[in-house]
């Protein structure tokens, strides 16, 4: 096995930035909104423009209101002694006012800020780094959150929205802390997270258990709203699981995700004794299910990538309806690529659960659980079909966890791609539309479509509840400062996270 990250790139100009900067532009001409600047040298008796910044990421939160933008500057802002109260680095409450009126919190142009937690002092009960209480209508970009630290038996985030809604979570970096990396846990959902990633959480001292907790993404106790979105995220080396939406009562969609090695202690082969280690655990209300609301939302994953973990690449969990596993390809999990065990209400018993079509199994046992599952069109259960090697252009993992590109989507690697010569081409159907038409199989489509149509596209940014931030193409950011001087004339150079993930 070899993982390792791909050659570090040149960071360009992030256009997307470009644009709501530009928002926040007019926003503040219009005196409606204020950019205020945090930097590792700032005080925050300072005024919180670019040459007289605040020190705290919480003081800028304190003062910001709907529409404002908090710039952060690189460096590391570590934390000694208590945060903001006893379960918090960070404590947030403020929301903004719509997609177009946020409160962001924002990495400035090329730096990297990271937030490390590794010297706050904490209370015993669940704690996060930043905990976000109750807020609407944030944006965090840029950001690296590390090293919560675990005093006591609970599993402590690197951030903890309980609850958020309507929030953009876009190229975070979360790694190292004492729990889920990214929690979302209630709200009204309208959630879009975007191109993060979390790895080597692990929580040893929880009482549930050695590694119980420790997801990459969560999500979680939403009963009303819209979905929440997880799209271009990859989740690694986490002691329980890469992505999980166990009592999460409003349907989640997860597309072009990717996740590996997760229910192991970080950096290592060894199980994390009590970590699940389920790639995507798509749903559960507990076996036997209970509490769960009517009707239950039916999740999608689609596009997604598993491989090397503990347990199952995907798994139903018991939750008691079909969710819908579109065009994933699952490599190498340690007990099955696709655990279908779901629970009949109805008999009362377990069941395979899971609309299962277009989906790639290689080399593990394909599935688990399945009978009564609706699987057709897969890889497995095709007549005549096999799965070998030379179907995939790479079975190497280099880079797979490797840098980011300057928009932060993921990087191009040729990792379990179909080969030119794959038989898994064309051998799939249309199951999202009703066109009838081929596709590939898998999480990868090879190319056009034997008939000559282009493949679809992941869905659009707007697709999320209404968010569409973070979409847009503009090329010319403004930044203002309090005074209302124009900080930089930055045409097409600067932004984007440098994201280069430590793989040990
Ligand atoms: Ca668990
Ligand atoms: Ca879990």
């Amino acid at each position: 096995m070899r993982i390792e990250s791909g050659p570090k790139k040149n960071m360009g100009y992030n256009p997307r930035m470009g644009m709501a900067a530009a928002l926040c532009l007019l926003a503040f001409s219009a005196g409606r909104a204020a950019v205020y600047f945090v930097a590792t040298n700032g005080s925050d008796s300072n005024p919180g423009t670019l040459d007289q910044p605040f020190a705290s990421l919480q003081k800028g939160h304190d003062r910001a209101v709907a529409g404002d933008t908090v710039f952060i500057r690189g460096g590391t802002y570590t934390f000694r002694g208590a945060g903001a109260n006893s379960n918090a680095g960070v404590y947030m409450t403020k929301s903004g006012q719509s997609d177009s009126r946020r409160i962001c919190f924002w990495a400035y142009k090329n730096e990297r800020p990271v937030f490390d937690f590794s010297g706050l002092r904490l209370a015993g009960t669940t704690s996060a780094g930043i905990r976000i209480n109750g807020s609407n209508w944030l944006y965090f970009k840029g950001l690296e959150i590390c090293n919560v630290p675990q005093p006591g038996g609970a599993a402590n985030n690197g951030i903890w929205a309980n609850p958020a809604s309507n929030t953009i979570f876009e190229m975070l970096d979360l790694h190292d802390n004492r729990g889920p990396g990214l929690s979302i846990a209630g709200g009204t959902g309208g959630n879009l997270v975007l191109n993060c990633d979390s790895h080597h959480n692990y929580d040893p001292g929880s009482t549930q258990g050695d590694g119980q907790n420790a997801d990459g993404f969560g999500v979680h106790f939403q009963t009303s709203g819209p979905s929440t979105v997880l799209r271009g995220c990859r989740a690694w080396w986490n002691s329980d699981d890469g992505f999980d939406c166990i009592h999460q009562g409003v349907a989640v969609t997860v597309e072009n995700c990717w996740n590996a090695l997760n229910g192991y202690k970080p950096g290592t082969m060894v199980g994390a004794p009590s970590g699940n280690g389920n790639g995507f655990k798509v749903g559960g209300w507990g076996n036997p299910p209970t509490n769960y609301p009517n009707p239950v939302p039916r999740h999608t994953v689609r596009n997604c990538l598993a491989f090397f973990n503990k347990a199952s690449g995907f798994y139903q969990n018991h939750q008691p309806i079909d969710n819908y596993y579109y065009n994933n390809t699952s490599y190498k999990n340690n007990s099955s690529n696709f655990n279908m065990l779901g629970y009949d209400v109805g008999k009362k018993a377990d069941a395979g659960m899971g609309i299962y079509r277009n989906n790639v199994s290689f080399s593990a046992t394909a599935t688990a659980n399945g009978n009564g599952a609706d699987a057709s069109g897969n890889s497995w259960d095709m007549p005549g079909l096999t799965v070998a090697a030379s179907d995939f252009e790479s079975l190497d993992t280099a880079g797979v966890f490797g840098p980011r590109k300057p928009d932060g989507s993921l990087p191009d690697v040729k990792f379990m791609h179909l080969s030119a010569t794959s038989n898994l081409i064309g051998k799939g159907k249309d199951a999202i539309g009703s066109s009838g038409k081929a596709v590939d199989l898998g999480a990868f489509a090879f190319g056009p479509y034997p008939d000559g149509v282009a493949r679809p596209k992941p869905s659009p940014e707007k697709s999320a509840g209404g968010l569409s931030r973070g979409t847009g193409a503009g090329s010319h950011q403004d930044i203002f400062d309090l005074s209302g001087r124009n900080l930089d004339k930055v045409k097409t150079k600067g932004p984007a996270m440098l994201f280069t993930p430590v793989l040990r």
